[in-house]
């Protein structure tokens, strides 16, 4: 017999995998009939219930992260604002179940952008600065095992994210930055912004696309990680990460 799904239900098990630390099998083995589109509404969910949202981000959006994790389209989930790190501060692993860190480029937008047909040279347009950003994943299924509607159910594996000094981007060609992923000192991956679905600019702009059928945009003042742009690093207490993107800047993330 089949599982009827419920998205509150649904919702609330990966509540209470992350308020207990405790990773659990991925929903679509229970649920088959899980699709994306049912996955979304779980996230809207668990979006109605995580409090003041500070923006978006992209996921798997870069040849490495799909295939580190085995799901090859790109995927969207929101930003709680309680999931903001101060620079300087640092991870509490005992609050995660298995982190992982990676480099990101955020975009913070000083115009909504808003419609079907939103491009990157409008998304560059709106954006009052960009950043490098350090995202923290940690994946409420055990090993990160997943089809691309248990992740999106699970809000793209969102949990904490820092963000460097603000940038103006203007006159700065987001496909060409080099980006340095370190841990512990020691080089764990390179990329450029390219990775990202051919230009960070052009990801942010999918990403107003893709929300418009849902009578939904992004709005002046919100925060948008443009994806992952190497595989994510495993973090344990005692590490720390450094996130270097030529012109943005540099952040660390060390974790306790
Ligand atoms: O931000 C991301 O690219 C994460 C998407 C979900 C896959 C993962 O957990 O790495
Ligand atoms: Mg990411």
């Amino acid at each position: 017999m089949r599982n009827q799904i419920s998205v509150p239900e649904l919702a609330a098990r990966l509540t209470t995998a992350a308020a207990g630390r405790c990773a659990i099998g991925k929903l679509t083995d229970q649920f088959p009939e899980l699709d994306l589109a049912a996955a979304y509404r779980v996230q809207r969910e668990l979006r109605s219930n995580a409090g003041a949202q500070a923006g978006w981000k992209l996921g798997l959006t870069s040849p490495a992260k799909q295939a580190q994790v085995g799901v090859d389209e790109p995927i969207y989930g929101f930003l709680p604002a309680s999931g903001e790190l101060e620079p300087g501060e640092s991870l509490d692993t005992r609050t995660q179940i298995q982190p992982r860190c990676e480099p990101e480029i955020a975009f913070i937008l000083g115009c909504d952008l808003v419609g079907p047909h939103v491009t990157a040279t409008e998304v560059l347009a709106a954006t009052s600065a960009v950043a490098v950003g350090i995202e923290v994943l940690d994946s409420r299924y055990l090993d990160y095992h997943f089809t691309t509607a248990d992740v999106v159910a699970d809000n793209t594996s969102a949990s904490r994210y820092v963000l460097g000094s603000p940038v103006v981007p203007s006159e700065i060609d987001l496909r060409l930055v080099g980006v340095v992923l370190e841990k512990n000192g020691a080089i764990a991956a390179t990329a450029t912004g390219a990775a990202s679905l051919g230009d960070p600019a052009a990801a942010v702009a999918w990403l107003a696309r893709t929300l418009a059928p849902e009578g939904e945009g992004l709005r002046a003042g919100e925060i948008v990680l443009s994806g992952g742009l190497t595989a994510a690093v495993p973090v344990a207490p005692g590490d720390t990460v450094t996130v270097t993107i030529d012109r943005l800047g540099t952040i660390e993330l060390r974790c306790r």
